[in-house]
């Protein structure tokens, strides 16, 4: 008898259960957000019922309790390509590209994650994945070194890069090895309270920037933070101190609106941990490190090419009017007040994604009388009825905020900002996918198929024309 097939779905649930379990233990403050999250998201619920319907019609209601994303940082361009073939086994791919550098954090990136809606829809699980620029640091010396470290460690078991081939091999694992896959591939984001450099050289390398010691200094990869999704950040963030939690400043991202765009988020500090530094000699020496911190987002929708530049112009507009973290709410709340926040203005506009549905009362309807043809018109009829398809991607300025905060200092080189995506997908081994795209494709699917349902794949063609 065959053995029992795993499904990809399934894989990367269990795996992020397994991950979220292993940081529970190691940081007991994530367990004290997931509860304050829980909370709030029931109370936001309880409160909010159109929320809550319009979250059910999307079918986010049940992912929402098992939604994470987490953040790893990696050395090696061979790293990046294998961990691309460890989240392939997961049904997780790279999409997106973003260059930290601009912001003064030495790295680029991509974000893991499902693609589909039926995946999304199952566990929407993702890691945002960074990989040191080596290039942009400027001590040849110190540079070389870094590099010399790195390319004696093996962040990966050797079991778990087997498993990976026979995944590519056969298209798939059985039930018992992916039970195996992921308590090997779980291996890859432990915390090592073991340095593999000396005190000293983790010193130089700190100097440099403090996440380049991060990356450099450690056998792998640890896991820096898993981010639960609220529907309340501002609840959320009022709530931390009340449980011991002290959150940065500002709340990055757009400001608080009756209709959430892209994604809001904020952080606590990374915790200072002991670490055991290898000295010549054979012995060792204590220190610390600060990497392990808690973040919590709030998602909204997924804006358009045109929503997004707007976005991006008016974040500029805040950043250049140097607000300080105490006026910087105003300033953001002001800012954002061109920016259309009510669903049928940013539908009209072109400025958000949605996904069109058709009402049963339509269906209803045009079994008696023909429907008229466009679809603003469908919409007024309330034939079809749309929501908004969340952003399940990233955005880079929030980003560089999240590295900043939990860097613990303000510390901002100014590297030549050289974006290279080549470089990146030479060393990922793929290009990524473009996020626009993937949206825009939902958005059309959703439309078409409401259309059909309507009981005319005629009136489809008219209407998408
Ligand atoms: C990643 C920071 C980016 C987010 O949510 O924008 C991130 C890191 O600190 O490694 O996780
Ligand atoms: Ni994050």
């Amino acid at each position: 008898m065959p053995a029992l097939r795993a499904n990809a779905d399934e894989i990367r649930t269990l795996f992020s259960r397994a991950m979220s379990d292993m940081y529970r233990a190691e940081v007991p403050q994530y367990g004290t957000l997931i509860d304050l999250v829980n909370d709030t998201n029931r109370e936001t619920l309880r409160r909010h019922e159109q929320l809550r319907a319009s979250l059910e019609r999307s079918d986010e209601l049940e992912r929402l309790n098992v939604e994470r994303h987490g953040a790893i940082r990696l050395g090696r361009a061979d790293e990046l390509f294998n961990i691309r073939r460890i989240f392939a086994v997961m049904g997780m791919h790279p999409i997106g590209y973003y260059d930290l550098s601009l912001a003064g954090v030495p790295v680029h990136a991509t974000a893991f994650r499902p693609i589909d809606d039926a995946a999304l829809r199952h566990n929407p699980f993702r890691v945002f994945t960074s990989l040191l620029r080596l290039d942009l640091i400027e001590d040849n010396a110190l540079r070389t070194e870094a590099e010399r470290i790195l390319g004696e460690r093996r962040i990966f078991t050797p079991r778990a890069l087997e498993l990976v081939g026979i995944f590519e091999t056969e298209g798939h694992l059985s039930v018992a090895q992916a039970e195996e896959f992921v308590r090997e591939a779980l291996e890859t984001f432990r915390w090592h309270s073991e340095a593999t450099v000396s005190l000293e050289v983790y010193k130089r390398l700190h100097d440099a920037h403090r996440l380049i010691a991060d990356v450099v200094s450690f056998r792998g990869p640890h896991i820096n933070h898993l981010t639960p999704r609220t529907l309340d950040i501002d609840a959320v963030q009022a709530g931390m101190p009340r449980r011991g939690i002290a959150p940065k400043a500002v709340i990055e991202g757009p400001p608080r609106r009756d209709c959430p765009i892209l994604l809001r988020q904020t952080s606590f500090k990374a915790l200072e941990e002991p670490i055991l530094f290898r000295q010549a000699a054979a012995t060792e020496v204590n220190g610390t490190h600060t990497a392990r911190f808690g973040e919590i987002e709030q998602r909204g929708v997924a804006l358009t090419p045109k929503g997004r530049k707007l976005y991006d112009q008016l974040l500029v507009s805040v950043r250049q009017a140097g607000a300080t973290a105490r006026d910087y709410d105003t300033e953001l709340t002001e800012r954002f007040k061109v920016f259309p926040d009510d669903w049928s203005e940013l539908r009209s506009q072109g400025l958000a994604f949605f996904r069109y549905s058709a009402t049963p009362a339509g269906i209803e309807a045009c079994k008696r009388h023909a429907p008229p043809s466009s679809v603003d018109d469908l919409v007024a009829a309330g034939i079809l009825r749309y929501d908004p398809i969340v952003y399940e991607d990233f955005l880079p300025v929030s980003a560089a905020g999240i590295f900043q905060s939990n860097l613990g200092t303000d510390q901002r080189q100014n590297y030549a900002a050289r974006s290279n995506q080549v470089a990146f997908e030479t060393a990922l081994g793929a290009e990524v996918h473009d996020e626009m795209k993937l949206y825009a494709e939902t958005e059309r699917d959703s439309l078409e198929q409401a259309l059909v349902q309507l009981g005319s794949p005629r009136l489809a063609r008219r209407a998408m024309a």
